[in-house]
């Protein structure tokens, strides 16, 4: 196993924007009289603002200019959201989790399905701690399609096998598992197929999730 990169997640793996997701999905619903909780929430980590809709309606009919008005609005929410962002918002142990990475000569790269994705890292201030972005605008197809990491893998001049995957939703674990990737799952959501799954990033260190994914025999 010879690992050169390392391929994050952004919302629930860098930082826990997946709350302001939550909270602009949920004011849209509450106004258009749509029941959405916290379960449903977990369903929409990871896939695309469309997919999201589609998933929050549970077959409810729409017509297509209304779903359109309503993506514009939730994002709107979102973004205000996104304001409040500090630096201080990196989840915690996250820094050092990627200085010890870089440290040790891994390259590091971002695979996120959000369109939002570089304001996020530019108030976090950490746009340019990667060597390549991946956002909801480089590839057609969203997770669990694993088209957005591989873009990542090829940017950052990696193969599949040469990199790790993390990830917070069911989507992305399947996504990085379909296009050939080591996987680390982390977080509330079900992330059980993942080659190793962790609660976060907080106390991990490089050397032993490296020492777990090899004993995980991929
Ligand atoms: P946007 P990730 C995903 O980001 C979020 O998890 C998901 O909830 C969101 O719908 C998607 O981005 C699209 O985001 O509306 O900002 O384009 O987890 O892939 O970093
Ligand atoms: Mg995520």
């Amino acid at each position: 196993m010879d690992i050169k990169a390392f391929i994050f997640d952004l919302d629930g793996v860098i930082t826990d924007t997946a709350e302001f997701h939550f909270q602009a999905w949920k004011r849209l619903a509450d106004e258009e009289g749509v029941p959405f909780d916290r379960a449903d929430n977990n369903q929409l980590r990871g896939v695309s603002r469309r997919e999201s809709l589609n998933r929050l309606l549970k077959g409810r009919p729409i017509d297509e200019p209304t779903a359109e008005v309503w993506l514009e609005r939730k994002n709107t929410y979102y973004r205000d959201y996104l304001r409040t962002i500090t630096p201080d918002y990196v989840l915690p142990g996250v820094r050092r989790f990627l200085d010890e990475a870089q440290r040790i000569g891994l390259k590091l790269g971002i695979g996120s399905a959000s369109k939002n994705a570089r304001e996020v890292l530019e108030r976090l201030d950490m746009i340019d701690r990667f060597g390549a972005i991946g956002d909801g605008y480089v590839v057609t197809n969203t997770k669990p399609a694993p088209d957005l990491f591989v873009w990542v893998a090829g940017r950052l001049g990696v193969t599949v096998s040469e990199a790790v995957v993390f990830e917070d939703a069911e989507a992305g674990v399947a996504a990085a598992l379909h296009g050939g990737f080591h996987v680390v799952g982390l977080g509330p959501a079900d992330v059980s197929r993942a080659h190793v799954a962790l609660p976060d990033l907080a106390d991990v260190r490089v050397t032993d999730l490296l020492a777990a994914l090899r004993q995980a025999k991929v």
